[in-house]
Parts: structure tokens; sequence; C-alpha cells
């Protein structure tokens, strides 16, 4: 990802160092104080959530339960794709379902209608799940060994990226609705997901939007992705969904 980064990016960086280095009293220093400090407090909030999250992970792979923790901006279609995969697999692989919102019970009720097993966190203010909330999460949902656990994660592509969970994997979900430009300006996001679900396909004839073009931003941003195509309003693609998902489980259980 980095050899991508844009010269842009390099130049003002180092200016800024420059200008710190060279003029230490005046208020350009100020100014950098004012960017450290916040990154002196989340490099300690990471790293005590990068412990809890390695704990979750030993346990989860204790009980051979596959957890993916699912991102993506507001209104993707996490929820429908989840509800329509309870629906579809009937069973067919044990799953239960952490739902992150900053509020309301609207997802967990979802997918409880569609048959599954879910718990909803709530974040109030945040706009990410962490590694202590799903530790919380998991002794109140208690999944059952050798099963697959989803965590529908707070809608944004920014602050999740930052967040292990101690998930296996993450997968990004993007709609044709968002824009195909979404993986290079989000790189964080699709850097750190090993899937990305390209949904509302169903959508694409009344849009403007290049499947290629974004096929191809993913992959810049990250060459090892996979990428799904799927609509979960006509179940285009769905198979290959559940495919990837019974390959998860068949490799981590
Ligand atoms: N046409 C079409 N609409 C879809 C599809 N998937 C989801 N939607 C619609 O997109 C809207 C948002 O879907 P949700 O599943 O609630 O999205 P979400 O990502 O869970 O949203 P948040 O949890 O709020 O971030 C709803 O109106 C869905 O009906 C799809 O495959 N095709
Ligand atoms: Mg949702």
């Amino acid at each position: 990802m980095h050899s991508h980064a844009h010269p842009h990016t390099h130049h003002d960086h180092d200016h800024e160092h420059e200008h710190t280095h060279e003029h230490p009293h005046e208020p350009a220093h100020e100014h950098a104080l004012v960017h450290g400090t916040p990154v002196a407090i989340e490099r300690d909030i990471l790293a005590k959530n990068q412990l809890i999250a390695e704990r979750n992970r030993g346990w989860l792979a204790g009980r051979a339960i596959v957890a993916l923790n699912l991102v993506s901006s507001p209104g993707a279609g996490k929820t429908t794709l989840l509800e329509r995969t309870i629906r579809d697999l009937d069973g067919a692989l044990p799953l239960s379902i952490i739902e992150g919102d900053q509020a309301t019970l609207n997802d967990a009720e979802r997918i409880r209608a569609a048959g599954g097993r879910a718990i909803q966190l709530n974040t109030g203010t945040g706009c990410h799940l962490d590694a202590q909330m799903i530790s919380r999460g998991l002794d109140a949902l208690d999944p059952p060994p050798h099963s697959l656990l989803m965590i529908e994660n707070v809608g944004n592509l920014i602050c999740p990226a930052l967040f292990d969970l101690g998930e296996q994997a993450k997968v990004v979900i993007l709609s044709v609705t968002e824009g195909e430009d979404k993986p290079v300006k989000y790189p964080h996001m699709f850097h750190a997901s090993s899937l990305m679900v390209l949904t509302k396909t169903d959508l694409l004839p009344h849009l403007r939007f290049d499947v290629e073009r974004c096929v191809r931003y993913a992959r810049q941003v990250n060459p090892g992705i996979e990428i799904l195509h799927v609509s979960a309003q006509t179940g285009e693609g769905m198979q290959a969904w559940y495919a990837w998902l019974h390959a998860r489980c068949q490799a981590g259980t």
C-alpha cells in the first residue's frame, strides 16, 4: 500500500517535520504538539486493545470458532447480507452474530427475525467496536464450539480498520452505490480486509459504476484481497459467498 502513497503525502509530512525542528518555539511547534498528543493516547489505546484482541483470538481458537469482522460504510448492506445468509444456509453452518451500532437494537432484531442468534452492542459515541466489547459480547452470546461468528461492526470505513477484535479475518462490504473509488480513498480498511464483497450488483444497470476500476483500486491497496460480487436482493453471487464461508470454516474449525 505504501508504495502507492501519493508523493504529496510524503512531501507534506517531511515539510511538517522540517518545520518543527527548525522553529521549535514558534506556533508551528504547538501545532505539532496538538497533533502529537492524540497520537500517543491512540497508541496506548491500541496497545491495550491488541492484548484483549489476542485473548479473544485464543478463546475463539480454543473453541474452533471462526470469527469474521464485517466492516463497511453505513447502509452498505451488512445486515441484509447476514439476513439472507441465515435464511439460505438454514442451519447448514452454525452461525451467531454480534451486532455493533452506536444506538438501537434494530439490527439484532432483524437477525432474530431472520432466525439467527444475535446480541446487540451499542457504542454510544464510539465509531467502532473494540476487543473489550467483544470479550463481553462473547460472554453474553456464548457461541457454540465449531461455529461461525459474524461481527457486524459500526458502519464507517475508518475507525474499525484500526481495532483488532480477535477475528480471523475482516470482510469489507462495498455497495455499488458508494462509488468505485472507495478502496483508494479509505485504503486502510481495504488493506486490512481479506475479502471484499461488492454488493447491490442488482443496481448496476441504474448507475455509472465501473466494476473493473473498483476491482483494480481494491487490488492496488491490497494485491491479495479476494473479491466477490453479490446481490442480497436477487441472490446473485450468494453461492460463492457461502462457498467462501464454508472454506473458511473448514480451514478454521
Ligand atoms: N438493491 C439492493 N438493496 C440492498 C441490497 N442489500 C441491502 N440493500 C438495501 O440497502 C439498505 C441498507 O441495508 P442494511 O443491510 O441495513 O445496511 P447495513 O450495512 O447493515 O447498515 P448499517 O448497519 O446501518 O451500517 C436497505 O434499504 C437494504 O434494503 C442489495 O443487494 N440490493
Ligand atoms: Mg446493519
